[in-house]
């Protein structure tokens, strides 16, 4: 695919969220037979841009980590994207609306060495995290109507939008990570329910598969990177005002109230 395209994927992508408004899927509206490798091409530029602009890399992120995901979007393996400082928000801050917002409740792992794949487990990911937190991902796709297939997903950076990290760090070893409950309210009500286990059996399985994937690119994921493992939950839409709740086993509550 010729750099001009890359480009103009970006520059798409890049002023739907600029302008928060919904685009046309890229596999419509600019080249319909974009494979995998080129939709990571067009987000490496997507990632260029914002660092280019002066944000920081907080860590990657992982998404589509469920089965059932993976059955919806006839994939078999998740995909990764990267969350930026510009995207933090505290915990129970407010988050700025986009476009039309879900979120997730999630298990995010601060990596306390670097892990360089292939042939990464999820023991040796343990092993090198130095601590587990709890988070709720607000993903925010820019495709209208939320149509889109797997290879435009990666060009948006993985819906990326929003995060919210709780203030309980613990060790994993103190875990386990896959038993960990979490249920996600919106204004007061329970809406969704999951545990650690929904992540491809377990959240460290998910970072493992990242390093494995990184190390095709030759790349690895670095200390100090901050990552989210993946949904332990659905992904609920939600509204100017609403406030949001993620209460983990051992892990403490994350909120926000979307804001305007
Ligand atoms: O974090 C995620 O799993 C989101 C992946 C992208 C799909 C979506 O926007 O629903
Ligand atoms: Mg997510």
């Amino acid at each position: 695919m010729s750099i001009e395209i890359i480009k103009q994927i970006k520059d798409y992508l890049v002023a739907g969220e600029v302008e928060k408004r919904e685009v046309v899927k890229v596999t419509t509206a600019i080249k319909p037979d974009l494979t995998v490798e080129e939709a990571y091409q067009a987000q490496e530029l997507l990632v260029q841009h914002k660092l280019d602009e002066g944000h920081k890399i907080v860590g990657p992120k992982m998404g589509l980590t469920s089965k059932a995901k993976w059955d919806q979007m006839g994939v078999s393996e998740p995909i990764y994207g990267y969350v930026f400082d510009y995207q933090l928000v505290d915990n129970g801050g407010v988050v700025p609306f986009q476009i039309h917002p879900k979120v997730e409740a999630e298990i995010a792992f601060l990596i306390g060495e670097d892990i360089e794949g292939p042939g990464i487990t999820a023991a040796q990911v343990l092993a090198k995290t130095e601590y587990v937190l709890p988070a709720i991902e607000v993903i925010d796709s820019r495709y209208e109507n939320f149509n889109f297939t797997l290879t435009d997903v990666i060009a948006d950076n993985a819906s990326t939008s929003r995060v919210v990290f709780g203030n309980t760090l613990r060790k994993p070893s103190e875990f386990d990570l896959e038993l960990v409950g979490a249920t996600l309210s919106v204004n007061g009500k329970i809406r969704e329910l999951g545990a650690g286990a929904a992540v491809l059996g377990h959240p460290a399985n998910a970072i493992a598969v990242l390093a494995n994937m990184l190390a095709r690119k030759g790349e690895k994921i670095k200390k100090g990177d901050l990552i989210l493992s993946g949904a332990l939950t659905g992904a609920i839409l939600v509204n100017v005002g609403d406030f949001v709740s993620a209460k983990f086993d051992g892990l403490g509550e994350v909120t926000l109230t979307m804001g305007e």
